[in-house]
């Protein structure tokens, strides 16, 4: 990899935007960007983070609710909860609502799907955020996704910071274009298998790798590919992690999804690794048809 500043394309962005109407360009530069790494930050700079204390508390009543299911682990605590939980509830999930309804962060998710996608029908009617996925992690030590890996539903997931974490020199981790390499791997896979539950995801890397680790600030929002390789971080200490990572699933897991066109440089890195799934998956299966390969 010759250097690492040309996979960052850090912008400055100033808010939640309105949905009502006031149109927002996304640069074709962010999506290409987005394209080519894997992932796009959206960093607030230092400006003072005007809807993070309402987003906050919002997550708070959510991880809280009775009548959502909680998963606790060693070192977290785990809500998802779906789209639609959120926005007929708007006016009790204003700051979130606004957060789902950001068209800024709508139309690079669109026009990173367009890439993948020659139909843009398909693009246009995919539910945006279509599952929030509230953590908080307490404790130093791993986290649930310490390890690395990527994810064996494919998807694109929006993250929200909500606490500082900048102090944790490894929060989030991601490998630039390991998505290319990985989407191979995918595609054979499923060829074998249509569950990608039976996809190997976890990475062993026989050669050590340049990975890209984010000094995270409250307000940060990265959005990723999960077929990029990415792993959390370790909590150096007790102070809290809050993150919000919204999962948009793309309309149909075809070949078109994995078969890619060459970003027009060199940017996929090579990368030796052996991937397997160390956990048990007895039990495990799709819920819903649209996530098994359709060839
Ligand atoms: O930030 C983390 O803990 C990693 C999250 C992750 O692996 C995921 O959401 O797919
Ligand atoms: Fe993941």
């Amino acid at each position: 990899m010759k250097s690492l500043s040309r996979w960052l394309n850090p912008s400055v962005w100033g808010g939640f935007t309105p949905s009502n109407g006031r149109r927002y360009e996304v640069s074709p530069d962010w999506i290409e960007s987005f394209y080519r790494s894997g992932f796009v930050v959206l960093d607030k700079g230092d400006e003072p983070a005007a809807d993070l204390t309402e987003i906050e508390h919002e997550f708070d009543a959510l991880v809280t609710e009775p009548s959502l299911i909680h998963h606790e682990y060693e070192n977290g605590f785990y809500t998802a909860v779906s789209r639609s939980t959120v926005t007929t509830q708007a006016s009790r999930f204003p700051a979130l609502s606004k957060f789902l309804g950001d068209r800024r962060i709508q139309e690079l998710i669109r026009g990173y799907l367009n890439r993948f996608y020659s139909d843009s029908r398909l693009v246009d009617t995919t539910v945006l955020h279509e599952q929030l996925d509230l953590e908080i992690n307490s404790r130093p030590g791993s986290t649930n996704n310490s390890k690395w890996h990527f994810d064996r539903m494919p998807s694109i997931k929006t993250c929200l910071f909500l606490t500082d974490v900048s102090h944790e020199p490894d929060a989030f981790l991601v490998i630039p274009g390991s998505h290319f390499v990985v989407r191979d791997r995918f595609l054979n896979s499923l060829r074998k298998n249509p569950d990608p539950l039976f996809v190997d995801n976890f990475v062993d890397f026989h050669a050590p790798v340049t990975p890209i680790s984010f000094r995270i600030r409250p307000g940060m929002i990265i959005l990723f590919d999960t077929l990029t390789m990415h792993r959390g971080g370790v909590m150096r200490n007790d102070r809290v992690r809050k993150a919000i990572r919204t999962v948009t699933w793309p309309p149909r897991l075809s070949a078109k999804y994995f078969t890619w066109t060459p970003p027009g440089e060199e940017v996929v890195p090579s990368l030796s690794f052996t991937a397997s799934h160390p956990f048990d998956r007895t039990g495990q299966k799709m819920e819903d048809p649209r996530h098994l390969f359709a060839g």
